[in-house]
């Protein structure tokens, strides 16, 4: 008989398993914005899960959908059949995209979003007769999940140095993080638009006619809250459109009200032309992810095709008949109770209660936009993350969930919260790092 309680089979993703497994530290429910951990005490979510419960936990309009879908139908495959809700999801998902991006693919993680992002992208040059771009470009520093693809694009040495050649052809630009101009930036910083040049760079070294398409997040998340330079989103579009580049916004966590709009794109006014989303989609509370395509580039890809499949890819589970009951759930309650809006609303707030953490003890940058926060922390000398770990668990153990990342404090708490409830994060961590060296 299996031991219930014993933790060594499963291999945890992204985790310390020596570590976690000699100090668990585990959830056992949760509502609104709070989890119930398994000690019993409530831990205010400060991080939205990770990125993706924007509605807040246990929305019972969420649980009543996927319950009524179970059992109506469990399963049913979209390969040259379908189901009516894949469709209707895909049509409401296409509502709330920019203008034109009106083609929907659907995954079930912003990996595979990210994945089919970059097939779609090499299809569509091949399909236009400009076979020859078969080059990927991507980011230092970017985080674009852990398929093949986006971990040759993805700009995280950790990610990558354990798994051999991953992709060629790939090349990445430089990152916009800039704390010698830009630290302490209140939303946008003012400094770094030039650095979208760093593609120029890239076009000049391997020809544009080989480049298919070039991949960055509008901002930056799991790597540190890197929020993009005035005018550096703009510029990058600009280049793209000079040298035929396929343009991809990695949305993974900026979508759905992180920003305040249904899209990093509408907030920045610039509109890519391919869009990646997960999480936020169905509230986490099902996996699902999505692509979202300009019309044109589907267009390309169907015309050329002989006669059949026009692309051939998918996943058994894309547009799984639970994952679009969900998403369909928590489109209503984004649009009913104007989440995105009540998000922009706060932002102000938000922003002056993250600012407001300048004054504690170790931080040496405070970014934010949206309810996106981003706090710095100087590394203790000789044992970089080690600081901001203690502080994580510290904050655990007094009813608070932050993420961190190196010595960044990462925040993107569900898009309910109150006032209060930004309070009682930035005081607790203020109060922690006050007593931590
Ligand atoms: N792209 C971006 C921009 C992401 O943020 C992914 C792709 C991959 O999504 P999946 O669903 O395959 O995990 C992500 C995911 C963190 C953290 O702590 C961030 C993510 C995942 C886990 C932890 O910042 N982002
Ligand atoms: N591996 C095998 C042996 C399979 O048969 C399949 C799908 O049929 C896959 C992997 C891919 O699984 P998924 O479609 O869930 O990504």
């Amino acid at each position: 008989m299996p031991d219930p309680n014993d933790l060594s089979a499963f291999w945890m993703p992204f985790t310390d398993n020596r570590y976690f497994k000699a100090n668990p530290r585990m959830f056992v429910a949760a509502k609104g914005m709070h989890y119930t951990a398994s000690a019993g005490h409530q831990v205010l979510d400060g991080t939205g899960g990770l990125w993706c419960v924007n509605a807040g936990h246990g929305r019972s309009r969420i649980v009543e959908a996927i319950r009524k879908a179970a059992g109506e139908l469990d399963f049913a495959p979209t390969f040259q059949l379908a189901h009516p809700q894949a469709f209707e999801t895909a049509s409401r998902l296409a509502l709330l995209m920019p203008a034109g991006l009106d083609r929907i693919f659907f995954t079930n993680s912003g990996s595979e979003s990210v994945d089919t992002a970059l097939k779609i992208a090499l299809a569509y040059q091949r399909a236009r007769g400009q076979g020859t771009r078969t080059r990927l470009i991507g980011r230092e520093r970017g985080y674009h999940g852990v398929g093949f693809g986006g971990i040759s694009v993805g700009g995280i040495v950790g990610n990558r140095r354990q798994f051999g050649t991953l992709l060629t052809g790939v090349d990445h630009m430089r990152h916009t993080h800039d704390p010698a101009r830009n630290a302490f930036s209140r939303g946008i910083p003012p400094h770094g638009a030039e650095l979208a040049e760093d593609l120029e760079r890239l076009v000049a070294l391997h020809g544009a006619e080989t480049i298919a398409a070039v991949i960055v997040e509008p901002v930056a998340g799991s790597t540190g809250v890197l929020v993009p330079p005035q005018g550096y989103l703009q510029r990058l579009r600009e280049i793209c459109d000079t040298h035929g580049i396929v343009l991809i916004f990695d949305e993974v966590i900026t979508a759905f009200g992180r920003l305040g709009k249904a899209t990093a794109a509408e907030r920045f006014g610039v509109t890519p032309d391919i869009i990646t989303m997960a999480k936020g989609l169905t509230n986490a509370a099902v996996p699902m992810g999505a692509v979202a395509v300009r019309r044109e580039l589907h267009d390309t890809i169907a015309d050329n095709a002989a006669p059949g499949i026009e692309l051939f890819h998918g996943y058994t589970y894309s547009g799984h008949p639970l994952a679009c009951a969900a998403a369909q759930a928590t489109l209503d309650i984004y649009r009913d109770d104007n989440l995105f809006e009540a998000a922009a609303g706060l932002e102000d707030y938000w922003a002056d209660a993250i600012h407001s953490l300048k004054a504690a003890r170790h931080v040496i940058d405070c970014r934010n936009i949206g309810l996106i926060g981003g706090i710095e922390l100087e590394p203790r000398p000789g044992a970089p993350t080690k600081r901001a770990m203690e502080l994580f668990h510290r904050c655990f153990d007094a009813g608070l969930l932050i993420r961190v990342t190196g010595d960044i404090i990462a925040l993107s708490p569900p898009l309910i919260l109150e006032r209060s409830h930004i309070d009682e994060i930035v005081g607790r961590i203020a109060e922690i790092l006050a007593v931590i060296d």
